[in-house]
């Protein structure tokens, strides 16, 4: 059934996908990603050729990230493969055509990987991106942070993941992290004739290109043994007190203290 926490309009070949839950600060709970996952399926791709994935217009906080409130409470993987959020990205970046973020607001945690995951990114001035597991004592996946190494330079990766702090929009510009920054009275016109560009160009082509170059920046080859010694480490992290307390801080609206067991 349609969802209205995540909306379709179709205009000129372009499907735009909007995120609707401007009370939940477009939080990425199952709900709205199932509702991302059915949209982006939705989609006819003979006809669609091109993506543009949104918030709604005016929203300040583009997306807060994952529901924190769904999140397994320890001794389960917080970002498993079939975690809702990890579906949405397979989609958004197995989907045979182009995906464009636009984005006016703030981007947290789950929601960067995200955008990051779309082809390429639109920001106007208001958009800024953190990357926050440490806030919560949460153990990345490893296929997220392969996500960021195919796309990030490594300094910036650390500097993001250690501190948690957001990346203002100049300097997601500095960093390559959006392809174009605009200013936001000229972020959806802009955005629209970026992806009007693209729909009559050879279908087949941009799809196996897109491919491609998900196949190869995702190729890593990794022996059973170094996978399962990462997976030991993260269980550790989320099976550990802290991880515990900082989802408990983040319900309970407070700093979290963390001990470092
Ligand atoms: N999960 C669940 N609920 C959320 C989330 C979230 N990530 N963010 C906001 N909400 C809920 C709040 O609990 C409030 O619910 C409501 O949205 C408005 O939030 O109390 P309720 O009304 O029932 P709030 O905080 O009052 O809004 P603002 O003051 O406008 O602040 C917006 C912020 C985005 C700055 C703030 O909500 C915030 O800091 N949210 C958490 C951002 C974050 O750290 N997200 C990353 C989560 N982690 C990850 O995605 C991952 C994968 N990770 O590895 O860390």
């Amino acid at each position: 059934p349609p969802s209205d926490l995540v909306t379709v309009g179709i205009a000129n070949r372009v499907a735009t996908l909007t995120l609707n839950n401007a009370a939940k600060r477009n939080a990425l709970s199952a709900a709205l990603l199932d509702a991302l996952v059915a949209g982006l399926k939705s989609l006819d791709t003979q006809e669609v050729r091109v993506v543009i994935l949104r918030a709604a217009a005016g929203l300040p906080v583009w997306s807060a990230g994952h529901d924190i409130k769904e999140l397994p409470r320890g001794h389960e993987d917080p970002l498993g493969y079939s975690d809702p959020l990890e579906k949405a990205l397979r989609a958004i970046r197995e989907l045979p055509v182009p995906v464009i973020a636009m984005v006016h607001g703030t981007v947290w945690g789950g929601a960067f990987d995200l955008v990051l995951s779309c082809d390429m990114i639109v920001a106007d001035e208001t958009a800024s991106f953190a990357i926050t597991p440490v806030n919560l004592g949460l153990p990345y996946n490893t296929t997220g942070l392969m996500h960021f190494i195919g796309r990030l330079p490594m300094n910036l990766i650390k500097e993001m993941f250690f501190t948690a702090a957001p990346l203002k929009a100049a300097d997601a510009e500095h960093w390559h992290i959006v392809n174009h920054l605009v200013p936001s009275a000229e972020l959806e016109g802009f955005t629209r004739t970026l992806a009007e560009g693209m729909t009559a160009k050879a279908p087949l082509a941009v799809a196996v290109i897109k491919e491609q170059l998900r196949v190869l920046s995702d190729y890593q080859p990794i022996a059973a043994q170094v996978f399962e010694r990462i997976q030991d480490m993260r269980r550790q992290v989320y099976e550990s007190a802290d991880f515990q307390e900082g989802i408990a801080a983040f319900l309970e609206k407070r700093k979290a203290v963390f001990r470092g067991t």
